[in-house]
């Protein structure tokens, strides 16, 4: 958004029906020169005695898609939003708010001022404020209850989650619904006729709807809402409009969304709006490189893996060809994606012949051969070195010139993969997330040998199948598993210290964490990598693994679990943990929480550190985006790296000394700087 394009906004006259149109690409978010610009055309069709009515329309891809978060932090520059808005408002003349692609925010809120609303099917409106640890504060708590009632301003406000214009429309959000590629002509025809209706300012409107859907709305996402502050910030605001008039309302939303703007919730959650974004670009490459085609993918093993990452493709209509080696894994792999399917179709997320359409762009195969006219292939079978170089050794002579050969692997090395084949250019990693047909993240592998449009076409891809794809560099690991194992390492240490599996774990679920270390262990499986020799006890978890604690698929874990696995403390555990602390001869101590934080999340940030340094990662907020999408760190705390900044670099080295870590270079000159990363 260059401010030096103060002409985003223009007026058009159609007889008696003045046209303001905002121009302020990509998605005409409300920069200082488009409130400038509403102000000044405002001021004028409003001065002209000719004009009888106002339609406010948008060029390009969409409506106003909110204020324009970029200018959040800076010295306000142009006119008060609020003042325009009131000024919208309070017209004597008729305003028509014509909508296309998204109003968004404060484009809803511009929308809300004008008297009517008319919008094009395709069109969607919310207010995702929420989703930035804000609330909509230009108004938008105070009038959405006075337009679609309060239990739909709650959840619109709570949730963030945009409507579809058919369905605003009967909500009373929208007043007419515009031919699809008419909307420029049926409004201003729209406006016409309401000439005679006049104007219909929003805020003499009544609230009308029960206030108890407020409160049904904090139970129902209590768990969802864990450690955030703007869902109950902007439920208050839509309360307190039930109960105070207008302008008091305004003043009191006002309060709250300076309290939110100016806390690090909403500097967190600003940060991973933009990291996403800014993830999917690469350094050093055009943005206009050259795609390959994706337009068929073929997929080596049917597991757990396997089934979910094609299930992203079938999603998008792109057929897959899946080989196993044999008939039974393969049928046994099938039915898991069939059983997946009718799952969603049961909880109406598909409809049956959606089902059916996207089982029917599955062909199975138990021939390698089989994938010959792929132009993705990706590899995702167990972890073992000599079996992925085999099968790349074998694809290289199957693969079409061109393919991309893409290998799930979760830490092995992919430059050595990519040497089993003549064309390592064509040769990355696609590192899914389990469950791979959910979980959002996407790392991707650049080799070596990677060539620039094949690691483009993996990204553009990710994006493709709905997911947050992330360039990784070669390492044990990649970003995020790399980071994760120094966590797991010092809370083991920090059991046979003194802490409790609960202990760490609750410090890890207080700080936001959907669960902590030994939750985790136990619901992914303590015995994942276990060397399998249950007479070779070198840890706690070998001694757990020997024992055939390998987690919640054994009912005991680090945890002891019921049949409906709710974990409870084990007191089996602590005396393995005990029997260990023995025989390691360590003096068992209280252990605080804050050293549990140092020893466990500080580790994290160091290897972030060092992740940057080698150039593993672009950049580090690309470091948060994974933390954020394939772990679960609280989009809140803005990711590890982020977060450093909040708790302190300096605070962080400091820590990380005392506990004998050695500090990442990196690390240590923020921390001389007290700077962030
Ligand atoms: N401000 C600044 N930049 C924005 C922006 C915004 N509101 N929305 C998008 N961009 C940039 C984005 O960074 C990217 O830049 C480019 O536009 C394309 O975006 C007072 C306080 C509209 C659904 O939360 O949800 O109003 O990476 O890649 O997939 O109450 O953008 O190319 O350099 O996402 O087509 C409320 C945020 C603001 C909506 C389009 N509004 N935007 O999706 O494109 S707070 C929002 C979106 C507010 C008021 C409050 C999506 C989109 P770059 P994109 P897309």
């Amino acid at each position: 958004m260059s401010d030096e394009t103060p002409n985003s906004v223009t007026m058009q006259k159609d007889g008696e029906v003045a046209v303001i149109i905002v121009n302020n690409p990509p998605v005409n978010a409300l920069s200082w020169h488009v409130r400038e610009g509403l102000k000044t055309h405002f001021e004028a069709a409003l001065a002209d005695d000719g004009v009888k009515a106002i339609v406010l329309r948008c060029d390009g891809a969409t409506f106003i898609a909110g204020a324009d978060i970029s200018e959040f932090g800076k010295p306000p520059r142009g006119p008060d939003f609020n003042a325009v808005l009131n000024m919208i408002e309070a017209a004597p003349k008729p305003v028509v708010a014509a909508i296309h692609g998204t109003a968004l925010g404060g484009g809803l809120e511009t929308a809300l001022v004008c008297h009517y609303r008319i919008a094009v099917p395709s069109a969607k409106l919310g207010v995702p404020e929420v989703k930035l640890g804000l609330l909509p504060g230009a108004g938008g708590t105070q009038r959405l209850p006075r337009v679609v009632g309060v239990e739909a301003a709650a959840t619109m406000t709570s949730l963030g989650d945009p409507v579809p214009a058919p369905k605003a429309k009967e909500m009373g959000l929208v007043d007419e619904l515009a031919g699809e590629d008419s909307l420029a002509a049926d409004a201003i025809a729209f406006a016409r006729a309401r000439i005679a209706d006049g104007p219909r300012p929003t805020r003499e409107r009544e609230v009308f709807g029960d206030v108890a859907a407020i409160e049904q709305l904090k139970t129902a996402n209590a768990k969802r809402w864990r450690g955030f502050e703007a869902p109950y910030a902007n439920l208050a605001c839509v309360e307190a409009a039930t109960r105070l008039p207008f302008d008091e309302g305004l003043a009191f939303e006002r309060q709250e969304f300076m309290k939110l703007m100016m806390g690090s919730q909403s500097a967190a959650q600003r940060h991973i709006f933009f990291a996403e974004r800014q993830a999917a670009k690469i350094d050093g490459l055009p943005k206009d490189i050259k795609l390959r085609d994706v337009k068929k993918v073929g997929i080596i093993g049917a597991g757990t893996m396997g089934g979910g990452i094609m299930m992203n493709f079938l999603q998008k209509g792109i057929p897959c060809t899946i080989v196993e080696m044999q008939q039974e894994a393969l049928d046994r792999g099938l039915g898991v994606v069939r059983k997946n399917y009718d799952a969603s179709a049961a909880k109406g997320r598909f409809k049956p012949e959606q089902v059916e359409s996207m089982m029917g762009l599955i062909t199975p195969s138990l021939e390698l051969e089989a994938l010959a006219d792929c132009d993705l292939i990706i590899e995702a079978v167990y972890e073992n070195m000599d079996v992925k170089k085999e099968i790349f050794g074998k694809l290289d002579k199957i693969a079409k010139p061109g393919a991309i050969l893409a290998s799930n692997t979760s830490y092995l090395d992919v430059n050595e993969i990519a040497a089993s084949t003549s064309r390592p250019g064509d040769v990355l990693g696609m590192h899914f997330f389990s469950p791979a047909n959910v979980m959002k993240l996407l790392e991707v592998v650049r080799g070596d040998k990677t060539a620039d449009d094949v690691l483009a076409t993996a990204m553009a891809t990710g994006k493709k199948i709905g997911k947050v794809a992330v360039v990784a560099g070669v390492c044990h690991g990649f970003i995020g598993n790399r980071m994760l194992a120094p966590r797991q390492i010092e809370a083991q240490k920090l059991l046979l210290e003194g802490a409790t599996p609960a202990q760490v774990d609750k410090v890890h679920v207080d700080f936001g964490m959907p669960m902590g270390p030994f939750q985790m262990s136990d619901l992914a499986g303590v015995d994942i990598g276990w060397h399998r020799d249950p007479n070779r006890i070198e840890s706690i978890r070998d001694a757990l693994c020997a024992e055939g604690r390998w987690g919640q698929k054994k009912q005991a874990g680090f945890y002891d679990y019921d049949d409906k696995r709710n974990p409870s403390e084990s007191p089996r555990v602590a005396e393995i943990i005990e029997e260990f602390r023995q025989k390691a001869g360590v003096e068992k101590r209280e252990i605080s929480d804050q050293e549990i934080v140092e020893r466990t999340l500080y580790p994290m940030v160091n290897e972030g550190a060092l992740i940057l340094e080698e150039g593993k990662a672009q950049r580090a907020s690309d470091i948060d985006v994974v933390w954020i999408y394939g772990y679960g760190w609280p989009v809140y705390r803005g990711g590890p790296m982020f977060w450093a900044g909040l708790e302190g670099t300096d605070k962080i080295a400091a820590a990380l000394e005392k506990h004998g870590f050695e500090v990442a270079p990196l690390l240590k000159e923020k921390a001389a700087a007290k700077a962030g990363f």
